[in-house]
């Protein structure tokens, strides 16, 4: 397809956009009309939104418009799934420069399109917008089926720390982008396209996690969330996490320690969650720390590191 969004205008780009778009049987009526309809047969909404924008979240020279969909659906469709939820839709807010080729907005569509397939959703709708710097607010459905939502104040003292999917990947791929390499690729593609591990939301659910949470801001950072809301402490074990050898000597290479990257570099979109000690977890979830009594009087939220404060490199924080 040639030209720019400016050339094809408002509704012509609307039309290209969801042309590409499947239905799937939690659509009532699709993208179209003033609303989409999605059916919710629990009777509840899981509803979470996300605004990524060029530079900040992504880098056009990093990645193909196909990742930046790929990825932005999946940041959304993985906080859905750390509720305990099965994805059923997403809506997409896109600001677009004039000049920006339409392949770039229809690739975008694509990779969203692909990777709500993994999670089971599609797009039902958005809007379109001209803008200075190209911008995407998503929003993302899911369906708790019947299941309680599994919220970040539930940690009690005694369960364990759980974690399942990709930790330090994406931070190891931010860092050699960020040095001008595009290499090694397993880390790069992990940080052009991560790969929540949606299944293991609603499974952890069912396993009878006492809270759970979406690692995008560095595992730290969000179980110190949990900590938080639960007026607990966490205490994490290091020798417990996988530094893959390649992990460990592209950190050597870069001059980063790699634990670095697993407990602070954020955009896993990894899941972590926190089980009663008795639990039998599949061999997919790996434990690395448990909840402990929060020492300091007030109210918890520290996490440490065997034992110790984890102050290196705090985890993301926009501003
Ligand atoms: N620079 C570029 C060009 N791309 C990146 N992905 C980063 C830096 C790193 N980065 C951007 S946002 C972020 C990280 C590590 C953390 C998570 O983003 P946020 O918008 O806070 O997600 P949320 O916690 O709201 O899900």
């Amino acid at each position: 397809m040639q030209g720019t969004v400016g050339e094809l205008g408002e509704f012509g780009l609307i039309r290209e956009l969801t042309a590409r778009l499947p239905l799937t049987p939690a659509v009532e009526l699709g993208p179209g009309d003033d609303a989409a309809v999605v059916k919710a047969p629990d009777g509840r909404v899981v509803a979470t939104t996300d605004v990524l924008i060029e530079g900040r979240h992504f880098r056009r020279d990093w990645s193909t418009a196909y990742d930046v969909g790929r990825k932005s659906a999946a940041q959304n469709l993985a906080d859905v799934a750390a509720m305990g939820a099965v994805p059923t839709a997403i809506l997409l807010g896109l600001v677009a420069p004039a000049d920006l080729p339409t392949t770039w907005a229809t690739e975008l569509m694509d990779g969203l399109r692909d990777e709500c397939q993994v999670a089971g959703a599609t797009v039902v709708g958005g809007d379109v917008v001209r803008g200075d710097t190209i911008t995407l607010a998503i929003t993302a459905l899911g369906d708790l089926q019947g299941r309680a939502p599994v919220v970040r104040s539930g940690a009690q003292v005694g369960d364990v720390v759980a974690v399942t999917g990709w930790l330090g990947w994406s931070a190891a791929g931010l860092t050699v982008l960020s040095r001008g390499f595009r290499s090694p690729r397993a880390f790069v593609e992990a940080h052009r396209r991560p790969e929540p591990p949606y299944h293991a939301g609603p499974a952890g659910a069912d396993l009878g996690a006492t809270s759970m949470v979406d690692v995008s801001d560095g595992l730290v950072a969000d179980l110190g969330h949990v900590a938080k809301a639960s007026g607990v402490d966490i205490d994490l074990r290091a020798a417990d996490f996988d530094v893959p050898a390649q992990m460990a000597d592209i950190g050597q290479a870069v001059g980063v320690d790699p634990l670095v990257w697993v407990l602070s570099g954020g955009e896993d979109h990894a899941i972590a969650a926190t089980f009663p000690s008795t639990v039998q977890l599949p061999a997919r979830w790996r434990v690395v720390g448990e909840v402990v009594r929060t020492a300091s009087a007030a109210r918890g939220g520290q996490v440490t590191v065997d034992g110790a404060p984890w102050d290196r490199v705090g985890g993301w924080d926009h501003f």
